[in-house]
């Protein structure tokens, strides 16, 4: 990259001097370096270049009220001058984390009123399984351990979240899953339906929980959990036979479930949750990225009334991090949430932005090298395809990232997994950036047919 501004090389340096990137590979980030973003504003992000980049992916799906908001700094900033720190570990508590609790109470499904706190989504998982396999001890079936999970569901990088998760590439390095997590087949119709129906394969893939039950034994299985929509897998958006038969078959077996809500909680659907959404009843809720829009790292696990009533019979339970609920992570949260309640910005997603952008994306439908357009709310996906009819793709020439490159090259953040492009932009985005967003995936769309054609 040619650079106008003499520092981004120095960062850059800095970066390969001293700097470990997440899910990168480090030697090819050293020989291209990083993109420097170094400000934000609304839906946008600038680069140290002076590049001004439409953010489609709101971060990491979490920036829901947008960057820039002072109230969030604000509030941050008030709270460390205040109370900076302290834990709740030994029976003490503070006002933030309390209120927090209350409000998101007040916005879960009903009688979902408790809410143990983490410093991310992974801690959270790792709370959950925790807290499954604790839950029915105190019943006295310690033996139902074993979760469910899907492949190709993203549910953390730790150890447990990592396991959970059914990314193959994942568990290859380190030897995961660890024990007691088994994995299903994904409603993934565009490229698993194969000659199905999207309906009938939504039963199908609905029945293989039933068909890992009966293997694990019932008398095995602690808890399945999912994420209403995979996101990090594709937004993948089950058909809609897909729910109502887990919801049936879920009621048949005595386990718990959990719906994973680290992406689709805090409004992403045009609801408060996922599984509002889709109506699915889950036990416990995995939460974190929208409940801060990001501004700073938390995590939690809401709780359903009833399991709580056993962990109530339990005596201690062994488990929390020294940040859980850290006061200044509270403070913001409480803010956030004060900002999407005062400013209905669930509501304008349901009932504006959604429908607009999906209805703008499905234009992209037309594209020669486009194979599905499909989305919920906030979350869209485009399948790239050499061949509409038969779903059939461009094997081995990395479509999807060409894709991703010419977008960022063009002022779009739009994220590849595989050759899936996907967006999740802030949900504050309005119809007008909605139309730069669809112009601009139009265009790098092109761009990537003529570079697969030249
Ligand atoms: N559950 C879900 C559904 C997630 O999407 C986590 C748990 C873990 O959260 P933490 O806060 O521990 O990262 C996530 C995180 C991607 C990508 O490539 C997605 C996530 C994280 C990193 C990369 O889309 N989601």
């Amino acid at each position: 990259m040619t650079s106008n501004n003499p520092q981004t090389r120095e960062w850059q340096t800095l970066s390969n001097d001293h700097h470990l990137a997440p899910f990168s590979d480090f030697k090819q980030l050293k020989e291209k370096g990083p993109r420097i973003i170094t400000h934000a504003k609304g839906v946008y992000l600038w680069d140290s270049e002076g590049n001004q980049i439409l953010d489609g992916m709101a971060g990491l799906w979490c920036v829901a009220i947008g960057y820039g908001r002072d109230e969030l700094a604000d509030a941050a900033s008030k709270q460390m001058r205040e109370l900076p720190y302290y834990n709740l570990f030994f029976q003490t508590a503070h006002p933030p984390v309390l209120e927090l609790a209350k409000a998101i109470a007040d916005i879960a499904p009903q009688g979902m009123n408790h809410v143990f706190f983490t410093g991310s989504g992974s801690e959270g998982n790792d709370t959950m399984l925790r807290m499954v396999r604790h839950y029915w001890a105190i019943k006295g079936q310690p033996n139902k351990k074993v979760i469910i999970s899907r492949k190709n569901g993203y549910h953390g990088s730790t150890v447990a979240g990592a396991s959970l998760g059914g990314m193959t590439y994942m568990h290859e390095q380190g030897d995961l899953p660890i024990p007691g997590i088994v994995h299903i087949a994904q409603p993934y119709w565009f490229t698993e339906g194969g000659d199905m129906t999207p309906e009938a394969f939504g039963i199908w893939a609905a029945n293989q929980l039933e068909e890992k039950i009966l293997e694990v034994g019932v008398d095995n299985v602690g808890a399945f959990i999912a994420e209403p929509i995979q996101g990090a897998g594709g937004v993948i958006i089950p058909p809609d036979s897909y729910w109502p038969r887990i919801k049936e078959i879920l009621a048949k077996y005595d386990i718990l479930f959990v719906a994973d809500e680290v992406i689709c909680g805090f409004g992403r659907t045009g609801e408060w949750f996922g599984s509002d959404f889709y109506d699915l009843k889950p036990d416990m809720m995995t939460i974190a990225k929208g409940l801060t829009s990001g501004y700073i790292p938390m995590g939690g696990l809401i709780v359903r009334d009833e399991v709580v009533a056993v962990l109530n019979e339990g005596g201690d339970f062994n488990h929390g991090f020294t940040y859980s609920g850290h006061p200044v992570a509270a403070a913001v949260a409480l803010e956030n949430i004060r900002i999407m309640r005062d400013e209905k910005i669930v509501e304008r997603v349901k009932t504006e932005t959604a429908p607009y952008l999906q209805k703008r994306l499905r234009e992209l439908n037309d594209h020669p090298l486009v194979g599905e357009v499909r989305g919920v709310g906030l979350l869209g996906a485009i399948e790239l395809v050499q061949d509409k009819a038969t779903r059939k793709r461009y094997e081995g020439k990395g479509v999807g990232m060409i894709c991703r490159q010419f977008c960022f090259d063009n002022g779009l953040i739009m994220r590849a997994v595989g050759d899936t492009m996907i967006i999740a932009p802030p949900l504050v985005i309005t119809p007008a950036e909605i139309d730069e967003l669809v112009t601009k995936a139009r265009k790098c769309l092109d761009l990537t047919l003529s570079a697969l054609q030249g």
